[in-house]
């Protein structure tokens, strides 16, 4: 497929897309999601991606969320649609067996930093500034936001962002456990592509059963969840990458594992 609305790279086990629609500040529309949804099934089936970064293009946005001029005069069904094109990204990147990184360059607003909080970890640049603003234009997050939003920070902070619609800059993102870590902006595609490698060269079933037992076992009772994990940890012993971690433990050199 050919890319109009994002920019599709892969080196060395990391696969970027990058949201590029700067003159909208990257908002999404249906062929900006259509084609993310289009290159997340690519690196589904390339064994050769370990992790995937997304990211938006130029300095000032990562994405000012869902398309607001596409919602003039929107209707309820089209409402809908947009709501569950949203939904199926957001489930797309969270349910992804492999680890996806936000790499948050600018603003992540409304349906923006609904994406973001879908993905497992989130860099954010200094300069970065996040909300649900759709309370705004009188909407509200309807991409998930409410309810990621709640599990991540809480309910007390969650309905003050919801309600005021305000910003909150990237240190504040920090504090509210919004975002794993904020870096310099003249460092921040160095300081993303170093965490990405480093996530690379982690075993790659371990990574994909421990993203899934975090994720479903967040929302189940704990002794579910616990036994969960007897079952995922009984899987991950069985690899082919675990005796190449213990081998290279015994003989004082760095694994190369293989995802097998
Ligand atoms: N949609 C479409 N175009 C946008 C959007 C957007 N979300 N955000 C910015 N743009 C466009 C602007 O219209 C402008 O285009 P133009 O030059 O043609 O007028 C261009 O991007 C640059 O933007 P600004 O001139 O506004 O740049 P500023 O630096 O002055 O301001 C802001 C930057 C503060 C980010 C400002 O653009 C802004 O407030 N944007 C809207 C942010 C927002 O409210 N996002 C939430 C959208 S709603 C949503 O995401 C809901 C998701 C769930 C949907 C469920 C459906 C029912």
């Amino acid at each position: 497929m050919e890319f109009k609305y994002i920019i599709y790279e892969k080196s060395e086990g990391i696969a970027t897309i990058t949201l590029n629609r700067p003159e909208a500040l990257n908002a999404f529309n249906k062929e900006v999601v259509d084609e993310v949804l289009h290159a997340l099934e690519d690196v589904k089936s390339d064994g050769n991606v370990r992790v995937i970064v997304l990211t938006g293009a130029g300095e000032k946005a990562f994405s000012a969320g869902a398309d607001i001029k596409a919602m003039k005069g929107m209707n309820a069904l089209k409402a809908r649609e947009l709501s569950l094109m949203g939904e199926k990204l957001c489930n797309a990147v969270e349910n992804l067996e492999k680890p996806v990184i936000a790499a948050i360059n600018g603003y992540a607003l409304g349906g923006g930093l609904e994406v973001v909080m879908a993905c497992d970890i989130r860099i954010a640049s200094e300069n970065a500034r996040m909300g649900q603003t759709e309370i705004n234009i009188g909407l509200i997050p309807g991409w998930g936001g409410t309810q990621r939003l709640t599990r991540l920070i809480g309910k007390t902070k969650a309905k003050e962002l919801v309600f005021t619609g305000k910003m909150i800059d990237a240190k504040t993102a920090e504090q509210l456990g919004l975002v794993n870590m904020v870096v310099p902006a003249d460092k921040f595609r160095e300081n993303v592509r170093q965490f990405a490698a480093e996530l690379a060269s982690k075993a790659p079933v371990a990574l994909k059963v421990a993203k899934a037992l975090i994720n479903k076992g967040a929302d189940m009772s704990l002794d579910a969840a616990i036994s969960l994990e007897r079952e995922g940890f009984g899987v991950v012993a069985s690899t082919e990458d675990l005796q190449e971690g213990v081998s290279a433990f015994m003989e004082k050199r760095k694994p190369m594992f293989k995802g097998k």
